[in-house]
C-alpha cells in the first residue's frame, strides 16, 4: 500500500450512512483513507462504499474478515471489489486456499489484500497468538506484502516488524480507545486505525489534530 495520509486511517464503525458522510465532511482535509466494516455495511448495505468513495475520494479497506472456504471468500472479496473496495482484511487462520481465493480476485479486479493474523482483543492470545508467527510466514510465502497488527500490544506488532521486513506494510488497530499509544505505534507500523477515539469525540476534527499533535 502506498503511504496514508497523517499515517491515520479512520475506522468508520457507524451504523448510519447520513451520520458517516457527516462525518466523512469534519475530517476529510486529515483523512484519505477510511476502513468500513460490518456495522456500516449491514446496515446500510455494500453501495455505502461507492458513496463515501466517490464523494471524498477516499481509499477504502474493506474490514470483512473473510474467513470462509475458497468458494465463499471468492464471492465476497468479488462483490466487495465490484462496489469499490481497494482492499479486503483476510483472515489467515483459514489457511493457504482460503487466502489465495482473496488475493486472485484482488489480482483480478486490480486490487489487494490486507492479511490479519492475531487480534488485539484479550482473546486473541487464546487460539490466535500461538498460530500468529506461521500465519505470517504463509503470508509471505503467498507474496502478501499488507498486514494488519494490533497497537495495544506492542511487542507482538514489533514481532511482526520483523518477520514481514521494512518493505510490508503494516496498518494497526488497538489505538486509543483499546489502550494503544499513536506514537509508539508508528515505530514498528505505517499507518494506525482509529475508530472510537475519532468518531464518538465531541469533536472528531479536534480529536483527529490532537492524534496528529502526539505524533
Ligand atoms: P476502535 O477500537 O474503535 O479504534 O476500532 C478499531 C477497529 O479496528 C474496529 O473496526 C475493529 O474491528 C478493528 N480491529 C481491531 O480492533 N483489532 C484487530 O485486531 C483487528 C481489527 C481490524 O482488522 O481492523
Amino acid at each position: 500500500m502506498k503511504k496514508v495520509k497523517n499515517d491515520m486511517i479512520l475506522s468508520l464503525d457507524l451504523i448510519d450512512i447520513l451520520k458517516s458522510y457527516e462525518l466523512c465532511e469534519a475530517i476529510y482535509d486529515y483523512i484519505d483513507t477510511i476502513k468500513i466494516g460490518y456495522p456500516l455495511t449491514l446496515s446500510e448495505g455494500l453501495k455505502s462504499i461507492g458513496i463515501l468513495k466517490e464523494n471524498f475520494d477516499f481509499t477504502v479497506i474493506c474490514d470483512y474478515k473473510l474467513a470462509d472456504i475458497p468458494a465463499t471468500n471468492e464471492k465476497i472479496a468479488k462483490l466487495s471489489y465490484e462496489k469499490g473496495a481497494d482492499y479486503l482484511i483476510v483472515h489467515g487462520f483459514l489457511g493457504s486456499d482460503s487466502v489465495k481465493a482473496c488475493l486472485d480476485v484482488a489480482s483480478q479486479h486490480n486490487k489487494d489484500i490486507f492479511l490479519l493474523s492475531e487480534m488485539s482483543h484479550p482473546g486473541s492470545s487464546m487460539f490466535l497468538k500461538s498460530a500468529s508467527e506461521n500465519i505470517i510466514r504463509m503470508g509471505l510465502d503467498l507474496g502478501i506484502k499488507n498486514y494488519v497488527a494490533p497497537s495495544n500490544k506492542i511487542e507482538r506488532l514489533s514481532g511482526i516488524r520483523r518477520l514481514v521486513g521494512d518493505d510490508s506494510f503494516i496498518i494497526s488497530p488497538g489505538v486509543g480507545t483499546q489502550g494503544g499509544d499513536p506514537k509508539e505505534t508508528l515505530k514498528y507500523a505505517d499507518a494506525l486505525i482509529v475508530g472510537r477515539s475519532i468518531y464518538e469525540a465531541s469533536d472528531p476534527e479536534t480529536a483527529i489534530i490532537n492524534i496528529i499533535k502526539s505524533l
